[in-house]
């Protein structure tokens, strides 16, 4: 359904039937605050917009300040935004070129006061403020609703005489003057604090055109009382920039006086709840039409287990935190990583978990570490899950050009396997690949299947070993899911592995594909490893 233009819903706000209620904001984050509370509407308050510039509300900042800041207001809302705009911020002309810069900026309306240029906030002595000369503020008016391209959008005209001490007449003569002159509303402006001028204006003004009331002086005045006198529209003019600077105040003494946030963290709004104001979920959604594919990728890395064949090497952390070559294994495979473009990565952490402290990854525990193996590991991960991924184990250590080409492979599953039986370099009990096809060294090779992990040699030789490293794409995926479903219902689940996984799948029916290479590549294990590390990374 479309959408009714802001210019008509402020214009539906002010004719309606019945009382209805804008608030103020004064950036867009303030705006959009207003509108996730339900507002039907923004106030563009000229004393906000001033105050969180820091300045007075006397046309310190300029105009087209403030057109910006109504511009990011407008384009992170869908409700209306009538501006404040003072007194036009000149003659008629200036008016002019303020509605046009206004309706380019899809702002619905503007509300202008009969004072003169530059004019300061109508609590700071009212009465001393001269008023406009009444053909003048006319003129202004005409000028206005002449320059609108848009027929809805709307020109209230704010009367000040009661503020500036004129009386009661003449209020009323300037409010009959201004809607003649072509106003869609008349704001009656008040600092007294019980409503008695404004509710006896409304009462002679008997509904020649919308009323608009701003009660922040009669603020006890219960809201019934504007109902029952015929108001259309109550602005509350100031509460955002009140209710934050109070917030900040608190919090800022605060944080001085002891030196520490513990305190405070309880008291603000997250940093997940800032995302979510500035829509990062929409952002999210957009990287996924239109970024590459690649991008979308995260990667899990197994990293829960110590290593204890490598003695104290990892008594204070986990195999993936050992030093090779100046950079611990599981660095060097997040800058493989991020040399691919994929910044997504989760690590399942168990032994030592804190040693692992690499900025910027998503790091799941696996509590359960000493009595459970790859799989509930694995399954520590499964909010991670997205529908491209990359698994591997923390230990490993692989040349780029593996994962590169693995990302260029077919199929829902695809798992790395060395074809290089003999490779000198392996040592511990790498899992058994048996394939459906063995390697024949073409590098387009394709359509081979897994038919099985093992961990012992089978009286047939296998096609090559698993190195620890699969693919998995979105049908994958809702395998694996459906999967981990089913095994977990098993006793021994915490004694289950990936290869375990793998070879349930294959039962299944479903195919995993495979991806051959020819060495480059070592999983650490022993001391010995680490020797042979230190000449596979020179
Ligand atoms: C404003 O919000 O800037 C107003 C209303 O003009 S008042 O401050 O009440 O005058
Ligand atoms: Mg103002």
């Amino acid at each position: 359904m479309a959408k009714t233009k802001k210019t008509k819903q402020l214009r539906n706000l002010l004719e309606s039937n019945k009382l209805e209620f804008i608030m103020e904001a004064h950036n867009g984050m303030s705006a959009r605050i207003v509108e996730n509370a339900g507002f039907k509407g923004v106030w563009g308050s000229g004393l906000s917009m001033s105050a969180q510039f820091g300045v007075r509300d006397s046309n310190e900042a300029s105009w087209t300040q403030v057109v910006d800041m109504l511009e990011f207001m407008s384009d992170v809302t869908n409700i209306p935004i009538l501006l404040d705009g003072d007194t036009g911020y000149g003659n008629f002309n200036n008016m002019r070129r303020l509605v046009m810069k206004l309706e380019q900026r899809d702002i619905a309306g503007v509300c202008i006061e009969d004072k003169q240029f530059p004019k300061t906030n109508s609590f700071i002595d009212g009465e001393k403020q001269p008023l406009a000369n009444i053909d003048e503020f006319c003129g202004k008016i005409k000028a206005g609703k002449d320059s609108q391209r848009d027929d809805d959008f709307c020109i209230v005209a704010r009367v000040e005489a009661l503020i500036a001490g004129w009386g009661m007449d003449e209020a009323l003569k300037r409010a009959e003057a201004y809607r003649k002159a072509g106003a869609n509303g008349i704001l009656i402006h008040s600092k007294l604090s019980r409503p008695d001028e404004v509710l006896a204006f409304a009462k002679e003004w008997a509904g020649r055109c919308p009323l608009v009331i701003v009660p922040t002086k009669y603020y006890s005045t219960p809201t019934d009382v504007f109902r029952e006198a015929g108001i259309n529209l109550v602005i509350w003019a100031n509460h955002m920039i009140r209710a934050s600077i109070t917030a900040m105040e608190k919090i800022s003494n605060q944080i001085f006086e002891f030196e520490s946030l513990v305190d405070v963290e309880d008291q603000i709004a997250t940093v997940n709840h800032i995302f979510e104001l500035q829509g990062a979920d929409e952002l999210k959604q957009a990287q996924d039409r239109y970024l590459s594919q690649q991008s979308n990728i995260n990667a899990i890395v197994l990293a829960a287990s110590r290593g204890s064949e490598l003695y104290e090497l990892t008594e204070d952390k986990p195999k993936t935190m050992i030093n090779i070559g100046g950079k611990t294994l599981l660095r060097r495979s997040i800058d493989e990583l991020k040399k691919l473009g994929i910044n997504n990565t989760t690590v399942i952490a168990g032994y030592k978990a804190n040693a692992i402290n690499i900025p910027g990854i998503n790091k799941r525990i696996n509590k359960q570490f000493k009595n459970s193996d790859e799989l509930t590991s694995f399954a520590c991960a499964e909010k991670d899950f997205s529908d491209d991924m990359l698994v591997f184990y923390g230990d490993l250590l692989f040349r780029g050009y593996i994962m590169r080409d693995l990302l260029e492979s077919s199929g829902e599953i695809v798992v790395v396997v060395d074809s290089a039986l003999d490779n000198p370099n392996l040592s511990g009990s790498p899992d058994l690949a048996f394939c459906s096809k063995k390697d024949d060294r073409n590098p387009f090779m394709q359509d081979v299947l897994l038919k099985k992990l093992a961990r012992q040699s089978d009286r047939n030789k296998p096609s090559g070993y698993w190195i620890g490293m699969l693919r998995i794409r979105k049908q994958g995926k809702k395998w694996i899911t459906k999967a981990l479903k089913e095994l977990r219902k098993r006793d021994d689940f915490n004694q289950l592995t990936i290869p375990d996984l793998l070879n349930h799948l294959i039962e299944k029916g479903k195919p995993i594909n495979v991806h051959y290479i020819d060495g480059h590549w070592l999983d650490v294990n022993s001391l010995d490893d680490i020797n042979r590390a230190g000449d596979f990374t020179a």
